[in-house]
């Protein structure tokens, strides 16, 4: 076989893939837009995924870790298409076989996941049935002897191919994100709404992380590779397990119960010293303590675990339901409903909790259980059971490559121990004594408070330490520890250059 017919057979192959996973993108839009097929093997390697290599992988990633992982499934695909192609050309059902390999593991992937419905065969059908067609096409067009005039009808098709289903994939895209804002659900009023949010130090500091995050710039971490968009019309929220009496919520159900307002710091287990996955905001919702007293919770429990849509797990301890603190399942946030890629139409919010063991998003199930018979999705893969939030501070300003003029400077950032509150936040200047900072406004303990200290730089490479004590005067520690498994500490130093 020579360069010439290697080039054609590749192309073909390539050409089909596009067209096949474009189809299949499209078909997903309009039932399950996860399980498109380069989706639904990116969400099977992610769930597979030792914990150790995850870790590396968003240690040396961070939150380009996503992309990255779908680039790669989309290359490995297209190259595996290529061979295909290649083998086509000589003969078709050899070709034919290896499209239907990767297309059968897609479809293995997209039927294997926890909430798999039958219609998500559909999406990985359609790639096939398109990727065979212009394949054979494509094959024929391309069969040898392939003068001049072939190989302009070859490329006058691909054109054609790829240009329909880049308008395919389009498409798909368009409907998805349309389906993805909510305008027609009107939140309830809490029974004791809260004062307004003060004013933060933001409006005097350029730089420092506002008071309360706007819900566009929230932090987000969960293991959907797309935006779940789920139906509220359709959507029940289901009490179960160790309880008396089961029972079961519609959304109207759930927003006609008592509904409280609280100002709540999140934080995820994977945050790095210094780094940005928390966030504050004001959180509408019902406790969780009165949907469990509904059901009448048994003896002998310990555990919560609750389920999301899509089979995503996470058991929280029943303690932080009985505990006095305002555990909730929450539908509002920051005073509309929850964006989508925060949860809606519901989720836990547990004050003091990491996210991964008292935040669920797309909540649909809370299951009274123990520990010795249910796991969860992160503990099952060795994250710690118990996940308090541990006391941090963060430096956000000054920050960044550039240096800043001598003189009076403003050292600004975020402090948060949720559960306990911060007490007092200093700061050490070239390794100097530890000044006390000044404080923006109080929100409660579950919530993080701003900081700020004035400083008068002088030119020169000077390094800042930040630490933080608790109400009851517990100080941050200043033992370094990875996020895994059970969160980061140690005190974040940042080295500015003055003048
Ligand atoms: N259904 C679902 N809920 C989830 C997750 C997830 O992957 N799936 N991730 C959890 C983690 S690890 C964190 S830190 C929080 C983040 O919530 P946010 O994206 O609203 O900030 O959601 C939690 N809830
Ligand atoms: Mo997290």
């Amino acid at each position: 076989m020579n360069r010439h017919s290697l080039a054609l057979g590749a192309a073909a192959g390539l050409v089909s893939a596009a067209a096949g996973l474009a189809a299949g993108h499209l078909v997903a839009a309009l039932t399950t837009p996860s399980a498109s097929p380069v989706l639904a093997v990116g969400s099977t390697v992610v769930d597979q995924t030792p914990t150790p290599l995850k870790q590396w992988a968003v240690e040396t990633l961070g939150n380009a870790d996503k992309p990255v992982l779908l680039g790669t499934v989309l290359v490995v695909t297209l190259l595996l298409a290529a061979v295909g192609g290649v083998l086509a050309r000589r003969s078709f059902p050899g070709g034919a076989a290896v499209v239907l390999v990767l297309v059968g593991a897609a479809g293995w992937a997209a039927l294997a996941r926890p909430a798999a419905r039958p219609v998500d065969v559909l999406p990985s059908l359609a790639t096939a049935v398109v990727a065979l067609v212009v394949l054979r096409r494509l094959t024929t067009v391309a069969s040898p002897p392939v003068d001049a005039g072939g190989r302009r009808r070859f490329l006058r098709l691909s054109g054609a191919v790829l240009g329909v289903a880049a308008l395919a994939g389009v498409l798909g895209q368009w409907v998805v994100q349309r389906a993805r804002e909510v305008t027609d659900v009107v939140l309830p009023r809490p029974r004791s709404p809260l004062p307004p949010v003060r004013r933060g130090l933001e409006a005097q500091f350029r730089g420092i992380t506002p008071f309360q995050v706007a819900n566009e710039d929230f932090y987000r971490v969960d293991v959907n590779l797309t935006t779940p968009v789920v139906d509220h019309d359709s959507w029940t929220l289901r009490i179960d397990g160790m309880v008396d009496r089961p029972y079961e919520l519609t959304f109207a159900e759930l927003l006609d119960l008592p509904m409280i307002e609280r100002d709540i710091t999140m934080a995820c287990v994977s945050n790095e010293v210094g780094g940005p996955y928390v966030g504050g905001a004001r959180w509408l919702g019902v406790r969780v303590a009165d949907l469990l007293e509904r059901a009448g919770v048994q003896d002998g429990a310990d555990q919560i675990l609750s389920t999301a849509f899509d089979g995503f797990t996470i058991s929280t301890p029943l303690t932080a339901a009985q505990d006095g603190r305002d555990m909730i399942v929450a539908v509002g946030m920051n005073g509309v409903p929850l964006p989508r890629a925060h949860g809606f139409p519901a989720r836990l919010i547990t004050p003091g909790l990491y996210g991964y063991v008292g935040g669920t998003k797309w909540l649909t199930r809370l299951t009274v259980t123990t520990y010795d018979r249910d796991q969860a999705y992160w503990t099952e893969r060795d994250w710690a059971i118990d996940g308090p939030i541990k006391i941090a501070s963060r430096i956000d300003t000054p920050g960044g490559a550039r240096p800043v003029e001598p003189g009076r400077v403003v050292v600004a950032g975020v402090a948060w121990a949720p559960g306990r509150g911060i007490g007092a936040v200093e700061v050490s200047i070239d390794d100097g004594p530890w000044q006390p900072a000044r404080f923006g406004p109080d929100a409660g303990i579950d919530y993080w408070r701003q900081w700020w200290l004035p400083w008068d730089a002088e030119p020169g490479r000077h390094s800042l330490r930040v630490r933080a004590r608790t109400v009851d005067g517990e100080l941050q520690t200043e033992e370094r520890a990875t996020p895994f498994p059970d969160g980061s500490s140690g005190l974040q130093q940042i080295v500015v250059r003055v003048g």
